[in-house]
C-alpha cells in the first residue's frame, strides 16, 4: 500500500506496486490498466502523482499507451543469459515458448573478404548465406543473417534450417561445437528490421555479431542477430 509518511516518494511506491502486480501476474500482459483517476481515488493521491508513476513504468516499457483507449500492461522481456552457447531453439524451449522460423533468403555466395576473414577463409570461398526471421510464440524476436562454409557444413537444406541449426550440425554432421565470441550493440532498427520484427520506425534493437567456433578451433558460422530490446534482454552473473 502507499505509505504518506514514508521518505520514500509516493510516485515510486506506486511505481514499485505496479511492478509487483506485473510479476506476481495480478496484472496480465495487455490488459489495461486502472486510469489516473481510479488510482488516485484508490490510494487518495494526486492525479500527477499518478502520472508521474505511469510515465515511469512507460519509459521502462513495463506497460504502454494505446491512443483513445488507455494504458496497457506491456509483454515482459524474455532474458536471456549470457553464459553458455546456446540455440535459439533451445533458448526457446527451456522457456516453454515454441520457437519457429521465416525463411528470407537461402543461397550459396561466395564470401566477401570480411567474412571470409571471420570464418578464417579464403576471398570467394563458398558460403551459405541464410537469412531468417526468428520467432517466439509467433511473435518476431530477431532478424538473423548466418554464414556457414558450405564445404563444412554440408547438405543444408531449407527444411533443417525452418528447425534447428545447431542440432542438424551436432545430430546429423556430428561435429562438437565448442564456443563462440559476441560483440553486442545498441543500434535503431534498419527499415528491414523494422518490417520484419512487426516494431516502429527508429525502435531500439540490439545486435549481436557472433563467431562459433567447433571443438577443434575451426570457425563455423558468423551470424549477425538483430533483436528487439523490448522484448529482450540480456543477463549475466559476475563472479568475483
Ligand atoms: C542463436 C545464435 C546463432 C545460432 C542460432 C542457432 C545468438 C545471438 N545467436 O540465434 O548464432 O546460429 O541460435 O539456432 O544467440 P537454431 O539451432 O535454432 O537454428
Amino acid at each position: 500500500m502507499i505509505d504518506k509518511n514514508s521518505p520514500v516518494p509516493i510516485y515510486h511506491q506506486l511505481e514499485e506496486q505496479i511492478k509487483s502486480q506485473i510479476e506476481n501476474g495480478s496484472l496480465e500482459a495487455d490488459e489495461l490498466i486502472p486510469s489516473e483517476r481510479e488510482y488516485a481515488e484508490r490510494y487518495q493521491i494526486s492525479r500527477m502523482t499518478v502520472r508521474h508513476a505511469i510515465n515511469n513504468l512507460v519509459k521502462d516499457g513495463f506497460l504502454h499507451r494505446q491512443k483513445g483507449k488507455g494504458t496497457y500492461v506491456s509483454k515482459q522481456k524474455v532474458e536471456q543469459k549470457l553464459q553458455g552457447l546456446t540455440s535459439f531453439t533451445e533458448d526457446m524451449l527451456e522457456r516453454g515458448m515454441t520457437p519457429s522460423s521465416r525463411l528470407l533468403s537461402f543461397e550459396i555466395i561466395p564470401a566477401s573478404q570480411p567474412i571470409a576473414h571471420r570464418l578464417g577463409l579464403k576471398e570467394n570461398t563458398p558460403v551459405y548465406e541464410i537469412r531468417r526471421i526468428r520467432l517466439a510464440d509467433h511473435v518476431p524476436m530477431a532478424v538473423e543473417t548466418t554464414y556457414l562454409p558450405a564445404n563444412l557444413i554440408k547438405g543444408l537444406t531449407e527444411d533443417i534450417i525452418n528447425q534447428s541449426l545447431y542440432k542438424y550440425i551436432e545430430e546429423k554432421l556430428t561435429l562438437n561445437i565448442s564456443e563462440a565470441s559476441q560483440e553486442i550493440e545498441a543500434t535503431s532498427a534498419k527499415d528491414h528490421e523494422v518490417k520484419h520484427l512487426q516494431i516502429e520506425k527508429g525502435s531500439p534493437v540490439l545486435l549481436i555479431l557472433r563467431t562459433s567456433y567447433l571443438e577443434d578451433g575451426t570457425p563455423f558460422e558468423l551470424v549477425r542477430s538483430a533483436y528487439r530490446a523490448d522484448r529482450y534482454k540480456f543477463v549475466h552473473t559476475m563472479k568475483r
